[in-house]
């Protein structure tokens, strides 16, 4: 399957013609059938084979017909290679899936701010949530809750540093630095963190990108409009999901053309970033269109407002929100779960992924099997 955006409609109807013809077909929306001006855009069914397929027969059409193939083609590459790639980079433990366990070294985080902001109190829980079956540990300094305040370069670094450095030296769990300064991401790999979760995709401090080149290590390019002041303020899309998509896709090429390898890239659709209820929805309902990309999933849901304007509870209450959004994440092909609370939500996707096959089989590796 793969989404594509910005058709015309006589292209749009060429488009499901062919796609027909093979035995699949595009699902177009009703403007699409008017013929008049104006872009829309489909979704094509069908396997990774008839996607190329369809690529080479629109190719015979040149133009615009020829370009829409190479986009075809391309989400048939990444399909077949997702599904002969063997799980999250290795620098991640190479496993199917994993939980992020969160920590914020801030006094401001909608929900553990302040918990954390002594070095040890920040250290004890990253030994718990290692404890608990976290696979990363994701550590960050600046909040970017709806309205929070930027942090300077110098005060996030004083926050984040050691306990960078304490968890790499002293746990055996690789460390997420969550920033989008690339001072800060730099000093966080030299201290001995493994990867770099942007929530700006790349597109914060033109420097990132060299700092995730030089170091080789997973990047997770998160999609946020906006920024963390102004982002919750109407936000609109045409098609969330093509629009996305068509992000990434974008984001993806860019950083690989600076030298970052695509095996390292990570994808997160940024729920709760510049988006309203039902654009959260709407993504986590079709991640599996963002499959498409050819590269891991990452969601982070946990405790988000998006729960609370469902289930009528405060950030505090909202663990079986959290855990429902995450399994559900899990079956649409999500890989990676940023959660505040690891043993509760590890659990839920464990049991999930053993009824879902995810990552082996029935049993899995989970231990105790008694009654
Ligand atoms: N969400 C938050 C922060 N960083 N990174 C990624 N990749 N995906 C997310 O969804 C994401 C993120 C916000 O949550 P939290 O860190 O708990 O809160 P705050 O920003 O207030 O510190």
């Amino acid at each position: 399957m793969a989404r594509v955006s910005g058709l015309s409609p006589r292209i749009a109807n060429i488009l499901k013609q062919e796609a027909l013809s093979l035995g699949g077909d595009a699902a177009l929306p009703a403007a699409a059938y008017s013929l008049e001006n104006g872009e829309c855009g489909a979704l094509v069914m069908g396997s990774p084979a008839l996607l190329a397929e369809l690529a080479d027969k629109l190719a015979r059409h040149g133009g615009d017909l020829a370009d829409l193939g190479e986009r075809l083609r391309w989400c048939s590459r990444n399909y077949q290679q997702a599904s002969t790639s063997d799980g999250l980079p290795s620098a991640l433990g190479g496993k199917p899936w994993q939980v992020m366990g969160v920590l914020n070294i801030t006094p401001d985080s909608f929900y553990d701010g302040g918990r954390h902001l002594d070095t040890g109190a920040a250290l004890a829980q990253a030994g718990r949530m290692a404890a608990a079956g976290a696979g990363i540990i994701d550590v960050g300094g600046e909040s970017t809750r709806p309205g929070a305040d930027a942090v300077g370069e110098k005060e996030e670094l004083a926050r984040v540093l050691p306990v960078v450095e304490r968890i790499a030296s002293e746990l055996d769990v690789p460390v997420s630095i969550d920033t989008s300064k690339a001072k800060v991401a730099r000093e966080a790999l030299q201290a001995g963190a493994a990867m770099i979760n942007d929530v700006t995709a790349l597109t914060g401090d033109r420097k990132m990108v060299s700092v995730a080149a030089d170091y080789g290590c997973p990047l997770c390019l998160m999609h946020m409009r906006g920024t963390p002041r102004n982002m919750q303020r109407r936000p609109r899309y045409r098609d969330v999901v093509s629009e996305l998509i068509e992000f990434f896709h974008q984001r993806v090429e860019w950083a690989a053309a600076r030298g970052v390898a695509r095996g390292n890239i990570i994808i997160d659709p940024g729920i709760g970033f510049g988006k309203g209820l039902e654009h959260n929805l709407t993504l986590l309902n079709h991640l599996d269109s963002f499959l498409s990309l050819g590269r891991p999933l990452l969601v982070g849901v946990s405790r988000k407002s998006f729960i609370g304007m469902i289930a009528g509870k405060q950030a505090g209450d909202r663990l079986p929100g959290t855990i429902a959004a995450n399994v559900f994440a899990l079956e649409r092909g999500a890989r990676i779960f940023r959660v505040h609370d690891v043993a509760e939500n590890r659990q839920a996707l464990e049991v999930a992924a053993g009824i879902g096959f995810i990552g082996g089989d029935a049993a899995g590796d989970t231990g105790d099997k008694g009654a």
